[in-house]
């Protein structure tokens, strides 16, 4: 029976060694659980990299075997390909060029190597798997090259591939010394989905004019193939962060801090360490509007929740530090005995007390200056079952597309993140509840489950299309 293959860089499960042998620690990601319908059915499996180096080859094989079970595939990289392809051209050229930091770009051959390299390893063990007839589901700016890659070996089959970062503008794009490839590589897809429209314009517009293909209407003609390309906007397991918000556990954690903090209005904000997310503005948006509204001293608390990402990274090192010195200088400047205007953690929380964060939050602060989708918003409306507190969204995050009745800003402009804080912690209960309702409506509607059937199915769409066209 033809099966699904899905593919991304990580698996959706960490393997560590301990004392007592190996462990596995599987993912609790959106993506995880989303794509957990189908990579968990039948004979379909999940391929990508554990998370752990393995040079043993006896190690790699109890761990292929333990996986196995599990319905995944392990792709064992070195340390230097990870340094490399990995940390090196997916995260310091693919990732500053696409979230529109090309100043931060490194363009390194050694990196493209290992980028070519890692690429065809996916590949080699993609064949080991996939028979003629499967649907395979490439996934995100790792594995740019991967669609071609497979498409060569077996040219009939089905292959679909999501990009989970924003694909930028024709200018910004084609600053990359190796974009037609990675466009080449792209399009050995049927179907290409991207978060938001723009995102797909953007990437058709550089199709035509850096590769010179016809694309009309969301249809890309290579000369042999019709590839189909749109936006799928990615949505959160809803269910799950009601009904963590509805649990004993969360209530109980709630109240502690709630305790903690003599119920001050808090705003929060969660994100991975990185510059798109637009750290350092949002704290000096904090700073100013601490010293415009001397009325909220002491009734505010910013909650900010950092998670280390990437530290191995210069320029994220450099980031921290930033964020160190700013927490710093604006706690010590406001600071009383008795009330700390920021709460920050370098560290990632448990699930429960995410929930419980979420919940009692009054604003969340969601402020990158650019992000494919960001699901720390939807989680946020997810979770506020009393339909209570309000969210302040920036216009370059994809979710500000489906969430309207967010309190919208350009992160860039500080009076206005300014003036949003304070409409958000002075907002009547009746128009935050107006608002949520909406938010949570599209949320609960547009969930994980929905954006994969509606990827799955689309992918089906475009294959019968190109059989038909193929008889005409
Ligand atoms: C990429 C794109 C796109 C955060 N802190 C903790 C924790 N988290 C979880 C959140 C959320 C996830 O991490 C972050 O997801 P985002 O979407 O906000 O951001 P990226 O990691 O940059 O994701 C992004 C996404 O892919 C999906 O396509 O939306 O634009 O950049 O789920 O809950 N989880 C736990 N503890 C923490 O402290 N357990």
């Amino acid at each position: 029976m033809p099966k699904t293959i899905i593919i991304s860089n990580r698996l959706p499960i960490k393997v560590q060694r301990t004392e007592d042998g190996l462990a596995y620690e599987t993912s609790e990601g959106g993506l995880a659980t989303g794509l957990g319908s189908i990579y968990k059915q039948d004979d379909n499996i999940w391929i990508g990299w554990p998370g752990t180096f393995f040079s043993d080859e006896a190690e790699q094989q109890q761990v292929a075997k333990d996986l196995a079970e599990q319905s995944m595939r392990p792709v064992f990289l070195t340390e230097s390909e990870i340094r490399d392809f990995y940390e090196g051209f997916s995260n310091e050229t693919l990732w500053p060029t696409f979230h529109y930091f090309s100043q931060y770009s490194v363009y390194d051959d050694t990196f493209w190597e290992a980028y070519q390299q890692v690429n065809r390893k996916f590949c080699k063990a993609v064949m080991e798997h996939a028979e003629p007839g499967d649907t395979i589901w490439v996934h995100d700016y790792q594995l740019l090259l991967l669609p071609a890659l497979l498409r060569s070996e077996m040219l009939e089959s089905t292959i679909g591939f999501f990009q989970h970062i924003p694909f930028p503008s024709y200018e910004i794009f084609r600053l990359l010394p190796w974009r037609e490839q990675i466009l080449q590589g792209m399009l050995g897809a049927d179907l290409i989905g991207f978060h938001t429209y723009d995102d797909a314009r953007h990437f058709l517009s550089s199709v035509s004019r850096i590769v010179g293909f016809n694309t009309s209407q969301g249809l890309i003609d290579n000369g042999h193939r019709s590839i189909m390309v749109d936006a799928f906007p990615m949505g959160i397991d809803e269910e799950k962060y009601a009904t963590l918000a509805a649990s004993e556990e969360t209530k109980a954690k709630k109240q502690e801090y709630q305790e903690a903090l003599q119920d001050q209005q808090i705003i929060l904000s969660i994100d991975r360490l990185d510059y798109s997310k637009g750290i350092p503005q949002r704290l000096q948006a904090y700073e100013l509007f601490l010293k415009e509204n001397p009325e909220f001293h002491g009734k505010v608390t910013l909650f900010m929740l950092v998670v280390p990402s990437r530290d191995q990274v210069e320029r994220y090192r450099q980031l921290k530090e930033t964020i160190d010195e700013l927490v710093g200088r604006i706690n010590s400047s406001y600071r009383t005995i008795t009330w700390n205007p920021i709460q920050y953690f370098y560290r990632s929380f448990p699930i429960e007390e995410l929930s419980a964060l979420y919940s009692m939050a009054h604003v969340a602060l969601v402020t990158p200056m650019r992000d494919g989708m960001n699901l720390v918003c939807k989680e946020y409306i997810a979770s506020k079952l009393d339909q209570k507190g309000v969210l302040v969204l920036s216009e370059m995050a994809g979710a500000s597309r489906e969430l309207a009745d967010a309190v919208l800003i350009n992160p860039n402009d500080m009076g206005q993140l300014v003036q949003a804080l304070r409409q958000a912690l002075t907002m009547p209960e009746e128009e935050q509840t107006t608002r949520m309702k909406n938010m949570q409506d599209t949320v609960r509607r547009y969930n994980i489950h929905h954006w994969v059937e509606i990827f799955m199915n689309r992918l089906d769409y475009i294959k019968l299309k190109q059989m038909s066209m193929a008889t005409e």
